[in-house]
């Protein structure tokens, strides 16, 4: 008999033929972890797509390389949410990187991610750089001091239950304060297509907190529409345009979809009606 399991979204399913492994309910979300024919073993979170073995790097290559490619310096990393470790993956194959912070709200997805996903963290659970805390990152960048990060990351859900207050001002505000000079923020921010409305009002809010900020496009078939963004914002200027030659190189060797090529293309991909929306 076939399985399908599906996020249902506005109407439209996006779904993967599998068999469900584990579904529980943590204090903040319901956590699944699936199997799938095409994919491997997948995470949803509150039934929405969040990650999966074989597709995995169409999403955390292109959230974590513009920053970390960019970015004055990168030795002072944090990362909010990504509780399934793909993101603080791609951070620590950055050989600058000396101290990462990863702030996870939900012990579960950790430990449900380390036991049934364990190439998705890989090597970066036993890395000594890595600094986990479970504990709310809302709350940890209110708290953490003004110039302390070269790179903030927010790997976070859609902006609904736990992950509803990575998307307004005061969490960008206090993203930006931690930042240092010449630092870098970064977020995914959701479908140009299946989300229009939030992905606009956060590159505009963004844009407004930090001065300079623009979102690149890419595809993750697993989520809804599989059309996907990322937005990158600095203080200065768009440093986020301009990779540091030696770094991006080293990178790009082990990469799947993130290359200095693909990166230039994702950015002047802007679709039209996002790109007038955004000169409102
Ligand atoms: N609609 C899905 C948005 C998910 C963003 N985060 C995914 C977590 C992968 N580390």
């Amino acid at each position: 008999m076939t399985n399908w399991i599906d996020e249902d979204l506005n109407g439209v399913r996006y779904g993967l033929e599998g068999t469900v492994v584990i579904d529980e309910q943590s204090p903040f979300q319901r956590i699944t972890v699936i199997e799938s024919k095409r994919y491997g073993k997948g995470l949803l979170l509150d039934g929405c797509w969040m990650t999966a073995e074989k597709q995995e790097r169409h999403y955390h290559e292109c959230l974590v390389h513009p920053a970390l490619c960019s970015a004055s310096e990168i030795t002072k990393v944090l990362v909010i949410g990504g509780g399934d470790g793909g993101t603080a993956r791609e951070c620590l194959r950055h050989k600058g990187i000396k101290h990462l912070d990863m702030v996870e709200i939900d012990r579960r997805v950790v430990e449900l991610s380390k036991m049934h996903l364990p190439d998705i963290g890989g090597h970066a659970w036993n890395d000594p750089r890595l600094h986990l805390h479970i504990t709310n990152g809302i709350h940890w960048a209110k708290n953490a001091s003004t110039n302390t990060y070269n790179v903030v990351i927010v790997d976070g859900s859609d902006p609904a239950g736990p992950a509803e207050g990575l998307f307004n001002k005061t969490f960008f505000e206090n993203c930006k304060r931690i930042l240092r000079p010449g630092g870098i923020f970064a977020t995914q921010s959701e479908s140009p297509e299946a989300f229009k409305s939030i992905h606009i009002d956060t590159v505009r809010l963004i844009r407004e907190v930090f001065g300079y900020a623009d979102p690149l496009y890419g595809w993750v078939p697993m989520y809804p529409s599989g059309w996907w963004s990322w937005t990158f914002a600095s203080v200065e200027e768009a440093s986020y345009l301009n990779l540091k030659e030696n770094r991006a190189k080293d990178i790009a060797k082990h990469c799947e979809i993130w290359s200095p090529r693909w990166q230039k293309g994702a950015f002047d991909a802007i679709p039209a009606f996002i790109e007038r929306e955004l000169k409102k």
